[in-house]
C-alpha cells in the first residue's frame, strides 16, 4: 500500500484540511498528538480547550449560595480533547484529558457538570493520571455508586450511565478519557432531574448522600 506523503509538508506537520470528514490512516501520522503521561496534557496544533468556570456551573451543586461567594471566573476545570472527526459522526473515536482543581462548593468536591451520552448505547474509558478523585456513575434506574480514582486506575462507563467525576485530592486530578464520536453530551437530564446521590466529605471522607 503506497503511503504518500503529504504534499506541502515542508515544515513541521501540515493542517489536515477538513478535520470533519477526514477518514483516513494519515489522521494523527499528519498532525501528531502527544499525551505527556504524568501530567495528562495533551499537544499538538489540533488539541482544543474548554474552560468550566465556577460561573458556568449554576444548579450543579447543592449548596448555590456558596458557589456563589466564589468570584464566578474561578476555574473549576478545563477539557483538552482531539476531535479527527466531526462530533455525531458515527464510528469515530475521541480523546481528552480533563484536569480538575481541588476545591469545595460547601461540602461537595469540584466536580465536573456529569451527562448522559445523547446517544445512550455509547460507553466510555477514562483513565487517571494523576491526583485523587471518584467517578460517580447512575444507571438508567437511578442508582448510583462510585469508583475511586488514583494515577493508573482504569474506568469503564457502561452504555445508558450518567457520569461524573469529583476530585476529592488537594492537588490537580487529571484523566484521560476515550469515547465514541457519535456519543453526544445529554446534560439536559442531569439539570433536570440530578443524579440520585452527591459525594459529599461527611467527617472528612468522600461519603455518598443520597438526595432527600
Ligand atoms: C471527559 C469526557 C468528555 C467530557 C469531559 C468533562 O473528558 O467525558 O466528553 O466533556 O470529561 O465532563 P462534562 O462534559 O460532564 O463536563
Ligand atoms: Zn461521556
Amino acid at each position: 500500500m503506497s503511503t504518500s506523503s503529504n504534499p506541502g509538508s515542508g515544515s513541521g506537520f501540515p493542517r489536515v484540511k477538513d478535520d470533519s470528514e477526514r477518514n483516513d490512516v494519515s489522521t494523527t501520522r499528519d498532525a501528531p498528538i502527544t499525551v505527556h503521561l504524568k501530567t495528562g496534557e495533551l499537544s499538538g496544533e489540533r488539541v482544543k480547550s474548554t474552560i468550566r468556570t465556577i460561573g458556568d456551573l449554576g444548579g450543579i451543586f447543592r449548596d448555590e449560595k456558596a458557589r456563589q461567594v466564589f468570584d464566578s471566573n474561578a476555574i473549576v476545570y478545563r477539557v483538552q480533547a482531539f476531535f479527527p472527526v466531526g462530533e455525531g459522526v458515527e464510528g469515530g473515536l475521541f480523546w481528552g484529558t480533563t484536569f480538575i482543581e481541588p476545591g469545595m462548593v460547601g461540602d461537595e468536591y469540584f466536580m465536573t457538570k456529569g451527562h448522559y451520552h445523547s446517544n445512550r448505547g455509547r460507553g466510555e474509558y477514562y483513565m487517571t493520571v494523576r491526583g485523587s478523585g471518584a467517578l460517580i456513575l447512575m444507571d438508567e434506574s437511578r442508582r448510583t455508586v462510585f469508583e475511586p480514582m488514583h494515577p493508573g486506575t482504569l474506568h469503564y462507563i457502561p452504555f445508558h450511565t450518567a457520569h461524573r467525576v469529583a476530585n476529592t485530592g488537594e492537588s490537580v486530578l487529571a484523566f484521560l478519557a476515550c469515547w465514541p464520536s457519535d456519543s453526544g453530551h445529554d446534560y439536559e437530564s442531569i439539570a433536570r432531574e440530578g443524579f440520585s446521590a452527591r459525594l459529599r466529605k461527611v467527617g472528612g471522607i468522600p461519603t455518598l448522600v443520597e438526595e432527600s
